[in-house]
């Protein structure tokens, strides 16, 4: 498999989808709603999906495509080669703030990430890895991780998962946000994930993300050394929504450890 044509291509795609982006700041967005009313997509997000299809249809017809559009293949496994997409991660962002949003792009091959490509369009920053080849914003190498404390930590998550809900129980993660040197929150996983890799923040949580949120940014943070699984310390599959504990080598375990309880609750 040639992976260095792939990953061109998938580079020349998504900087060009990146344009397409910024070009309809100017246009009106048509916004409707998915599963309920603060779920939302719009035409970019479609258009993005199909532009990223077409691209790959006409020139890998043999590869498959999960987008979370729905545009794509459906697949039942990840044999072969899948490509799997977020059009835009961080859809509420898009629409309220026009930045704080990327597109997220993982390609697999029987279930293992290859290519990871997070372009973050308004700051023209494109994060991107070759499983064994480094990982990269623009042309710049991104140094690998270390470990760090919580106490020195900037830990990114939502303020729902420290309120009481129905995925963990709260008072776990209330220690951690204390402890903590800071906390943040940017409502985009892809991004989360590559600051995460970018050293900008160390640990990013979320209870609740899709294949395509975290497949291109699991790539790149790996291949610098940071762990990805879900809240119980377990592999993620790339086909199943998931919880999602990403952090520096060490932090992860200490989280994992004495927060949350190897995942015992
Ligand atoms: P999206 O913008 O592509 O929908 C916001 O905290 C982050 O969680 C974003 O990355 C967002 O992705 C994702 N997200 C929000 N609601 C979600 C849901 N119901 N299932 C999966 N991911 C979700
Ligand atoms: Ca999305």
């Amino acid at each position: 498999m040639d992976w260095e044509q792939i990953y061109s291509h998938a580079f020349q795609w998504v900087k060009e989808a990146g344009e397409k982006i910024r070009l309809s700041f100017d246009k009106t967005l048509n916004i409707q709603t998915k599963s309920n009313p603060n779920d939302l997509v719009t035409n970019i997000d479609k258009e993005t999906e199909q532009f990223f299809i077409s691209k790959i249809r006409e020139t890998y017809p043999g590869h498959k495509i999960l987008g979370e559009e729905g545009f794509g293949d459906k697949p039942e496994n990840l044999n072969g080669i899948v490509w799997l997409i977020d059009p835009i991660d961080g859809t509420m962002n898009f629409i309220h703030q026009q930045r704080n949003f990327a597109i997220s792009i993982g390609v697999y091959e029987n279930g293992v990430g290859k290519i990871g490509l997070v372009y973050d369009v308004v700051h023209d920053e494109l994060y991107h890895a070759v499983k064994g080849s480094g990982a990269y914003i623009n042309d710049k190498p991104i140094p690998v991780l270390h470990p760090r404390k919580v106490n020195e930590s900037i830990i990114a998550l939502n303020a729902t998962w420290v309120m009481e809900n129905r995925r963990i129980d709260h008072n776990l993660l209330i220690p951690l946000v204390r402890e903590a040197r800071g906390t943040r929150s940017y409502g985009t996983a892809a991004l989360e994930m590559v600051f995460v890799a970018a050293g900008r923040i160390d640990a990013y949580i979320s209870m609740r993300l899709s294949p395509w949120d975290f497949a291109g940014g699991a790539v790149i943070v790996e291949e610098l050394g940071g762990i990805v699984t879900n809240l119980r310390g377990e592999k993620l599959d790339f086909l199943s929504n998931d919880s999602l504990l990403v952090a520096r080598p060490g932090l992860h375990e200490t989280i994992l450890q004495e927060y949350l309880k190897c995942g015992k609750w």
